[in-house]
C-alpha cells in the first residue's frame, strides 16, 4: 500500500522539491496549549523566525479531514479561533480524517506527518512525557514511543515539570533517542534552563546537530532524535516562581480526577491563569527560539544532504 501524504502549501512543495531547508511545526500548541489570540501571534511569529534564518515553515495540522503541511494565514486563524477542535496524537489521524474534522496535532501526530511529506526537522515548545504519578495512572505520551519509531528530529526547550523529567529521560533511553542539549550539559526544564539533570549529549552548533542527525539516520536506528534547547536567559522564570505553580495545577488535576488527553491542556492552562499571563510569555520566547535553532539546524542538514548524494 502506498502511504499517503499531506497536502502542502506551494512554498513547502517548492522547497522540498529543490531539497532546500523546511521546518514542520506542530498544532496542538495552537488548538490546545495557548489561548486565543496569544496563540496565533505566536504562531504567526514562528513562522516569521523560521524565514528569518532561512528556512520554510510548514505548520502542521488536519484541516476539515485534509492533512495539510503549510497553512495559509486564514486556515491558521481557523484553528486558532475554533472551539471544541480535536486534539489528535498519530492513533487519532484517520477518524478526524473520516469524520472530515479539524484537529491540532500534538508531537506525535507532527512528527508522523513531517515524515510522510519528507521534513526532517520540527520544532515545538515542549514535548509529552511521562506524567508524575505514572507507576500508578500509566500516562505516558505518545511523543515518547514516537520519537522511538519515527525519524524527525525534535527540537524543545526540555521537559517542564508538569512530568516527571527523571522517568521522561528514562523512557526516552529505552527508546532508544539520542537526547542532545544545545550549548549546556544540562536537560533544561521549559521555563528554566536546567532541570537539574544531565542531557546524555551536548553539542554546541547547529552544524554539529546536523551532522549527528545524518550520522544517526545512517546507522539506520530508525530513531527520531531529541534536541533539547534551554529558554534564553532573559526570559527564563525561576524554580521558585514556577515550581510551586505547577504543584498547585498537578494537585488541582488529580483532585478533579483529571487524565488521558485533557490532562496536559488543563496543566498548561492552569499554569498560565495562575502565573498571571507569565508563564505564557515564557512559552512564546522558548518557542521562538526553538524555531530560530531548527530553522539553522535544517540549513545546515540540507546542505550536508545535497552535498553527500
Ligand atoms: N507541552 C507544552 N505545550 C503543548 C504540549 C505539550 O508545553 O502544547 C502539547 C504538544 O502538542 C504535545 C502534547 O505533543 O501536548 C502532549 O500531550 P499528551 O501529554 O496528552 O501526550
Ligand atoms: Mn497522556
Amino acid at each position: 500500500m502506498t502511504l499517503m501524504k499531506p497536502e502542502l502549501s506551494r512554498d513547502v512543495a517548492e522547497a522540498l522539491a529543490a531539497g532546500g531547508p523546511v521546518v514542520a511545526l506542530e498544532s496542538t500548541i495552537i488548538t490546545h496549549g495557548m489561548p486565543y489570540p496569544a496563540n496565533l501571534e505566536t504562531a504567526l511569529a514562528v513562522e516569521a523566525v523560521i524565514r528569518d534564518n532561512g528556512a520554510v515553515p510548514a505548520t502542521i495540522a488536519v484541516v476539515n479531514g485534509k492533512l495539510k503541511a503549510g497553512l495559509e494565514a486564514s486556515e491558521l486563524e481557523a484553528l486558532a479561533q475554533a472551539k471544541g477542535v480535536v486534539k489528535a496524537s498519530g492513533r487519532d489521524l484517520a477518524v478526524a480524517m473520516v469524520r472530515g474534522a479539524s484537529a491540532g496535532t500534538t508531537v506525535s501526530a507532527t512528527m508522523i506527518l513531517a515524515d510522510l511529506a519528507g521534513i526532517d526537522i520540527f520544532a515545538t515548545g515542549g514535548v509529552g512525557g511521562v506524567h508524575r504519578g505514572a507507576e500508578q495512572t500509566f500516562d505516558i505520551s505518545a511523543d515518547l514511543t514516537e520519537l522511538g519509531r519515527t525519524k524527525t528530529a525534535v527540537v524543545c526547550a526540555g521537559v517542564k515539570s508538569i512530568l516527571d523529567i527523571a522517568k521522561t529521560l528514562e523512557y526516552l533511553e529505552t527508546q532508544r533517542v539520542p537526547v542532545i542539549a544545545y550549548g549546556t550539559d544540562d536537560f533544561p526544564a521549559f521555563f528554566t534552563r536546567s532541570s537539574g539533570f544531565k542531557a546524555d549529549h551536548r553539542l554546541d552548533t547547529p552544524a554539529e546537530i546536523a551532522k549527528a542527525m545524518l550520522l544517526h539516520h545512517g546507522l539506520g536506528t530508525g530513531t527520531g532524535l531529541l534536541v533539547a534547547n534551554p529558554i534564553p536567559e532573559a526570559a527564563a522564570l525561576t524554580p521558585e516562581f514556577i515550581d510551586g505553580t505547577i504543584a498547585d495545577a498537578v494537585r488541582e488535576a488529580e483532585e478533579k480526577g483529571i487524565g488521558r488527553k485533557e490532562l496536559t491542556p488543563f496543566l498548561l492552562a492552569r499554569i498560565n491563569e495562575m502565573s498571571g499571563g507569565e508563564s505564557l510569555k515564557a512559552n512564546i520566547e522558548l518557542v521562538k527560539n526553538n524555531a530560530a535553532l531548527a530553522a539553522r539546524m535544517a540549513v545546515a542538514y540540507s546542505a550536508l544532504k545535497l552535498a553527500s548524494k
